[in-house]
């Protein structure tokens, strides 16, 4: 079994030719000058230098671009919109970059079955876009809905704030169609409700992070569009009082479907970023942003609400609702202001949270007292994105500190944002020995000479 090594440049020079015949001229990219941008992701954390970077147009010459490079022996990095977290779909120096950007097509809706077969190079926003006119929405968002591709999404089985009410990606796909290592195509677009004839490839695709399958096109759950919708920005006095709100809304508010919560040093740090007013008169420890949509107006649901929580302001119109929401959404690129972030997107049971909120500090205080905590997430996931400002890249200390705190309170060194590169040595603290047997054996039958993006996922 020959393994898939870095290309060296008379050998990328050839592969070059030989892709250029199969996606055209423009379509591949082997000057560092053009390069050089898909190899640097959003937080600056991971950077390669790709030997090549090659667009192709459709799954046809997708299979075609992985076969030649499973020949060449070349390390293919399948890549949307490279808007990952994990460096995922960033790429090593000397690996291929395979761009799916171009795949954007998006068939008629079939409304009767509620699905849309659309390319994977679809970005999220582009999508909502689409569906707005026609009375209808995707159930998954997220604050990267401009840069994300839909295949991108279910390549790393992306969550958001909805998740706690309507799942995660691989809740929305009814199908993909994929290339293999070997070149062969796998489709499964039919979107049939129900086809129980053996193992499912499409969830097995889905999450794998392009190590098992280059996902080109997918069938995709859409709903019909809920145009009442109410966002609420809360203070609260503690994580703990938090809870009993997520509780409240729970049991009594059935339109409810994201409760994000962030602390008073992200709204601070926000605000100097991007100059936004404070959106209450005093301080609060703790705030929630909370979204109900539905058919009819939401808002009679929540009379409730206002005994439970510090403060409240609200807005049901989009131009407020974003500004709201704004508060919460800019963290991730006031972060990435601030330097280079350690991002631990993690989960614990949600009881836990608050348990987990004061002793995450107490772990990162004991390895550097000088670094910055800005703590923030979806409450009711249990989904806490800790990103920590300060160590050098390469200093670990903080991230196995904190995920191992994650994994003796039972929960997941990784909630939504997968384990791409950047938490492959810390896997056996969430997957058990058997599992992970199990799934590099699931690799070496799909992918058995290491073609598809090597060292993700797995260590
Ligand atoms: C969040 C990053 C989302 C994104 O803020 O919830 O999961 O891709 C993170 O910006
Ligand atoms: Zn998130």
């Amino acid at each position: 079994m020959c393994r898939a090594h870095l290309l060296e440049p008379a050998a990328a020079e050839l592969l070059a030719t030989e892709l250029r015949q199969i996606v055209g001229d423009g379509n591949v990219l082997s000057d560092p000058a053009l390069t050089a941008s898909f190899g640097h992701d959003l937080t600056g954390r991971f950077n390669g230098r790709p030997a090549l970077v090659v667009s192709p147009g459709d799954t046809a010459e997708v299979a075609a671009v992985v076969q030649a490079c499973a020949a060449a022996q070349a390390p293919l990095v399948p890549q949307g919109g490279h808007s990952g977290m994990v460096g995922g779909g960033t790429p090593r120096d000397g690996e291929v970059v395979l761009s799916l950007r171009r795949l954007t097509a998006i068939e008629p809706v079939d409304r009767v079955a509620a699905q849309v077969t659309v390319g994977a190079g679809v970005t999220l926003e582009a999508f909502q876009r689409f569906l707005r006119p026609l009375d209808l929405e995707f159930l998954v968002d997220h604050g990267g809905r401009s840069a994300a591709t839909l295949g991108g999404m279910a390549a790393t089985n992306a969550g958001g704030s909805q998740a706690m009410r309507h799942g995660m990606m691989r809740d929305q796909v009814a199908g993909v169609e994929a290339v293999l290592a070997d070149g062969s195509v796998l489709s499964r677009l039919r979107g049939l409700a129900k086809d129980n004839t053996g193992y499912d490839l499409t969830g097995l695709l889905v999450g794998s992070e392009g190590t098992l399958g280059v996902i080109t096109r997918l069938r995709l759950r859409v709903a019909p569009l809920r145009p009442k919708r109410v966002t609420i920005l809360a203070g609260v006095e503690s994580l703990d009082g938090a809870l009993a709100v997520l509780e409240l809304l729970q049991s009594r508010v059935p339109s409810v479907q994201a409760v994000d919560f962030f602390e008073q040093a992200g709204l601070r740090r926000v605000r100097e970023h991007l100059q936004l007013p404070a959106p209450f008169e005093r301080e609060y420890p703790t705030y929630l942003v909370i979204e109900c949509a539905g058919r009819t107006d939401p808002a009679d649901e929540l009379d409730g609400l206002l005994a439970v929580v510090a403060d409240a302001v609200a807005a049901d119109d989009p131009e407020g609702r974003r500004g709201l929401w704004r508060y919460r959404e800019a963290l991730n690129e006031t972060v990435t202001s601030l330097g280079i972030p350690h991002k631990l997107d993690v989960s614990v049971p949600v009881a836990s949270l608050p348990r987990f909120a004061r002793e995450v500090r107490d772990v990162i205080a004991a390895v550097d007292s000088e670094a910055e905590l800005i703590f923030y997430g979806h409450l009711g996931d249990g989904n806490a994105h800790v990103n920590v400002v300060g160590p050098a890249p390469d200093d670990l200390r903080i991230d196995e500190a904190v995920l191992e705190l994650v994994a003796s309170l039972d929960g997941s060194i990784s909630a939504e944002h997968g384990v791409g590169l950047a938490k492959t040595q810390w896997l056996s603290l969430t997957r058990s020995a058997p599992e992970i047997r199990a799934m590099r054996e699931i690799k070496a039958a799909l992918d058995p000479r290491g073609v598809l993006n090597p060292g993700r996922l797995m260590p």
